[in-house]
């Protein structure tokens, strides 16, 4: 048997499907819906076979990787890697609105992270510090740009060597994890790990998919965030850094032009960026 003791990429694909299994979905589809989508899932699926000419060979293979994924618990993984952006895409940034722009969730979003005041540094280990440190600032606002007392700015992001926490073993349960209270103008200051280039976990089934098509596992560096206040249209989102790889082939297509920061190094050796929300009204 395996022992999960040491962090390791299969790990953290299969404790995804952990944490979403302990979260209890539903969707209210009607039968007409529901048969309309399947119709055009099961046809586009025809015709890629028949343009292909798919094999029987290539169409066991497939069915082989369709059950190590599940067995290996990166359904999360993959959905989140492979198809989340076109629901982002259809989902958010409605016609209509011009907050800031929202990108995917991916499979490590952990609910009810601790708060952190307004001016905050996150929770990071002495060993996370061999990685630069940034000093995120700015502001939620409304459309208007009038700040949003005590909006929450939840923030995740992976520690040095590409792990988040509760998803490998050995890091503190709120590492790299907060849920920041902004001031009463909507400001905050957080000091974090400037993100490196993050590789997806890559040593299962997922990872199995992207060599058999010669593709690379990278996400560019990136910080999650969940930025919400009561009365409007929360955000989940990502940013990027201007100076870093894989910008333009992100495993996972989630990187959008206007979500890309570019910080400055301080006479401190810190780096700087300022970075600011805004939120759409609650939709009707
Ligand atoms: C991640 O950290 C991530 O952001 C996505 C989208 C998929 C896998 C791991
Ligand atoms: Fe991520």
């Amino acid at each position: 048997m395996e022992v999960d003791d040491k962090p390791s990429a299969k790990g953290s694909g299969s404790a995804a499907t952990d944490k979403f299994k302990s979260e209890r979905v539903s969707a209210d589809t009607s039968k007409e819906r529901a048969s309309a989508v399947y119709q055009d899932l099961l046809s586009a699926v025809g015709e890629v076979v028949k343009k292909h000419e798919v094999t029987y060979d290539e169409y066991d293979v497939v069915k082989q990787w369709v059950i190590d994924v599940g067995e290996g618990g990166e359904w999360p993984l993959w959905l989140d890697v492979f198809i989340e952006h076109y629901v982002e895409e259809v989902n958010y940034n409605r016609h209509g609105f011009s907050g800031t722009k929202g990108s995917i969730e991916g499979p490590y979003y952990v609910p009810e992270a601790p708060k952190l005041p307004s001016v905050t540094k996150m929770p990071m280990r002495e060993k996370d510090l061999s990685a630069k440190q940034l000093v995120f600032s700015g502001q939620v606002t409304d459309l208007e740009g009038k700040g949003l007392s005590g909006a929450h700015v939840e923030m995740w992001s992976n520690d040095a060597e590409g792990y988040y926490s509760q998803f490998a073993p050995g890091i503190p349960e709120w590492n790299l994890r907060g849920t920041i209270v902004a001031d009463d103008n909507g400001g905050f200051s957080i000091t974090t790990l400037l993100p490196v280039p993050y590789r997806i976990p890559h040593d299962g089934p997922t990872g199995a998919f992207i060599e058999s098509y010669g593709g690379h596992p990278w996400r560019p560096a990136h910080l999650h965030l969940l930025v919400s206040h009561p009365q409007h249209n929360g955000i989940i989102t990502q940013l990027y850094f201007n100076e870093g790889e894989y910008l333009g082939n992100d495993v996972a297509s989630a990187v959008k032009p206007e979500l890309v920061l570019d910080p400055k190094e301080g006479d401190d050796g810190l780096q700087y960026v300022t970075y600011n929300f805004s939120l759409d009204p609650k939709p009707e």
